[in-house]
């Protein structure tokens, strides 16, 4: 169970990521939430960067210790947090997002949010957990190589009449949220209470996507998930299951 949540900031840290863990070496609680106003090293997936500019974005990490937690669980952290985020900006902000399998939101086909969970053992045990959120709240422009796909709340509120994000709010919604979202998935450690909610909410569902692995690339139907949080695709009138965050999930027209 996730109870209390403690929110640290800093002005500048390289990643907030990396911050938490090096407060889990030195053996911190479950429900420290470090953000930062910027990140000088901001992670994606993969040794992918990931940009967060000055005061424009959140870049916000929780600590989680999830007891006796099993190895295959850890990945379906992600997706309850991609629950968590889509959540809180439709709370606050009636942003209705999709979830972009495993851990992007996407409005109208750009990414307003990514997500990196990363974790440690020890003792041949999870250790500790960090879920790293990165949201766009007030970017107005991106670098060249990721305009065509980012978007953030500011400009997405400007086509619907305009207003402003507010960076602290939606970070302690996100934690609210994602408190709901995480204590219903630690319970059964997989999606059986969330999966529901979780399929309302999936981009491409029913649609073909391109499935892009490091050895393979091929087109399928997106169906849904399953239980462990995978997803599940139909080639050819057959069932797969795609496991590893190390693949990409396209639409056939662009980036979502
Ligand atoms: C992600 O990776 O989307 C995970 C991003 C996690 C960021 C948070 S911020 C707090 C915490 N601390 C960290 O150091 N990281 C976490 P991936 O699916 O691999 O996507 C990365 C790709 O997204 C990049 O290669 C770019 O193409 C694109 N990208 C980079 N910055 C972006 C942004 N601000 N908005 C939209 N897309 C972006």
């Amino acid at each position: 169970m996730l109870n209390d949540i403690r929110y640290e900031y800093f002005e500048s840290v390289d990643s907030t990521n990396d911050r938490i863990k090096l407060r889990a070496r030195e053996d911190e609680n479950q429900g420290l939430v470090i953000s930062a106003g910027q990140q000088t090293a901001g992670k994606g997936r993969i040794g992918r960067k990931w940009e967060s500019p000055s005061h424009d974005s959140i870049a916000t990490s929780l600590l989680l210790r999830p007891e006796e937690i099993s190895l295959e669980a850890i990945p379906t952290i992600t997706v309850v947090a991609a629950m968590a985020v889509r959540d809180a900006l439709y709370r606050i902000y009636g942003l209705n997002g999709k979830i972009k399998w495993p851990n992007d939101i996407v409005l109208e086909g750009k990414k307003i949010c990514g997500i990196l969970t990363e974790m440690e053992m020890k003792d041949g045990k999870v250790w500790y957990v960090v879920v790293g959120i990165g949201v766009n709240v007030h970017n107005k422009n991106f670098p060249e190589d990721i305009a065509f796909k980012a978007t953030s709340v500011d400009l997405e509120l400007a086509k619907t009449g305009g207003g402003h994000g507010h960076r602290e709010e939606l970070t302690k919604e996100i934690w609210n949220s994602f408190k709901k979202y995480y204590n219903i998935f630690i319970e059964t450690q997989d999606m059986t209470g969330l999966r529901e909610e979780y399929e309302n909410h999936l981009a491409n569902r029913g649609n073909r996507v391109r499935i892009e692995a490091q050895e393979d690339s091929y087109e399928a139907v997106a169906k849904g998930i399953n239980n462990r949080g995978e997803l599940i695709v139909e080639v050819d009138g057959v069932e797969r299951i795609i496991r590893t965050g190390e693949v990409s999930v396209r639409g056939i027209y662009g980036y979502v």
